[in-house]
């Protein structure tokens, strides 16, 4: 507005047609001017009433699959979005509500509420696992593969970044009995000190039949997203406790073109209600645009012991309150490696982003 006033002003001393030619200057020089009109375009998106409503249940080699009053098409992305391809590995996920055309084109991707994404393989794009879920089950197992507590905060936060809530599940305590006596310790210490922060935790096995019909009531009339390691057992909870018969790998589909991993997610509707999307397991799980404040808000347990600086990275930094927490074990080794391995993520990859950017 103030820019527009301005010219108006400038207006009555000059020459209309110069007056016009600053102006066109002006606006395409002018970055958030052009991205807020973006913005609004993209807002202001008008359902076209010959438009057809589905969800995108499976995005595999052969397109994307969405559901669409109950039957499942096969659409493709219309050349328009892939532009917009910048940032994002994906642009389009599972979950995702879309309006296509008569020739399966999809033409808009609906307003997300909800989203699960991380940094893909090559770090330098934002990968969606799933949008539009209410929850995310953060699959872990015992054993094989063993508890990784690191990975939890990991999830914790990219599911806190992106307005769902999170469930830990952990899977295969069946193997506890008979698995190494440090594994059950840092099962039994993983438990105290996350249960104590307020979080959701369920230990089950699907092999000894253990928590599945608590799972099914937190699934109950939700959409929930499993994520986690490969071979935790995200495909054989769903089978468990549903009496279905997922095909485990079919949807795997690896690349073998080197750094590109393939999504190839599932959304699977529960007897019941409700629905749940299967995901691929991840080898690794860093979170997109990670910033120090982000992890440091998360450790709010690590902030209330109140150091002495406020910008205390809790390193190495001397009478330091959680270092002298960690000695004392009043802070659980298995939280502070987490968080020496979130906040070491976060000042690279921020490092990283900013490069990126110039
Ligand atoms: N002992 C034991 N093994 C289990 C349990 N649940 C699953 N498994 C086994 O763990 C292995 C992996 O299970 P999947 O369901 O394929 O694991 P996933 O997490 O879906 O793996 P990806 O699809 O690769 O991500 C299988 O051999 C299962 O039989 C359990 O509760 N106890
Ligand atoms: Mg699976
Ligand atoms: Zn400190």
């Amino acid at each position: 507005m103030t820019r527009e006033y301005d010219y108006e002003e400038d207006f009555h001393g000059k020459d209309r047609k110069k007056w016009r030619k600053e102006r066109r200057h002006a606006q395409t020089t002018d970055r958030s001017k052009f991205k807020k009109t973006d913005q609004e375009k993209k807002e202001a998106v008008e359902i076209d009433p010959n438009w057809r409503k589905g969800r995108v249940v499976a995005i595999t080699g052969e397109g994307i699959w969405v559901d669409a009053d109950g039957k499942r098409i096969l659409a493709s992305l219309k050349g328009l979005f892939k532009k917009e391809k910048m940032e994002a590995k994906n642009l389009i996920a599972v979950g995702d509500l879309v309006y296509f055309t008569e020739d399966h084109s999809i033409v808009h991707i609906a307003e997300r509420y909800s989203f699960l994404a991380r940094t893909d393989i090559s770090g330098r794009k934002e990968q969606l696992i799933a949008v539009n879920v209410d929850q995310a089950i953060i699959a872990v197992s015992v054993v094989n593969p063993p508890l990784k507590p690191a990975l939890v905060d990991r999830y914790l936060i990219a599911a806190e970044k992106g307005n769902i809530h999170p469930i830990v599940v952990i899977n295969k305590i069946d193997l506890l009995e008979d698995g190494p006596e440090s594994e059950k310790e840092r099962y039994q210490e993983f438990l105290s000190v996350y249960e104590k922060l307020g979080l959701p935790i369920l230990s089950v096995s699907t092999k000894n039949m253990i928590g599945l019909d608590a799972l099914k009531s937190l699934l109950k009339d939700k959409t929930t997203v499993f994520s986690g390691q490969s071979g935790v057992g995200k495909s054989s909870l769903i089978n468990a406790a549903y009496g279905l018969n997922l095909k485990i790998g079919d949807l795997a589909q690896k690349t073998s073109k080197g750094s590109h991993t393939t999504t190839t997610a599932e959304l699977i509707p529960l007897p019941g209600g409700g629905y749940c999307v299967d995901t691929p397991g991840i080898r690794s799980f860093g979170i997109w645009k990670l910033m120090k404040d982000e992890v440091t808000a998360h450790f709010q347990d690590f902030l209330d012991l109140g150091c002495k600086y406020p910008d205390c990275l809790h390193i190495s930094e001397p009478e330091c309150k959680v270092i002298e927490a960690l000695e004392e074990g009043k802070i659980s080794e298995i939280r502070y490696e987490s968080y020496c391995s979130l906040i070491d993520e976060a000042t690279g990859g921020a490092d990283n982003w900013t490069k990126r950017k110039l």
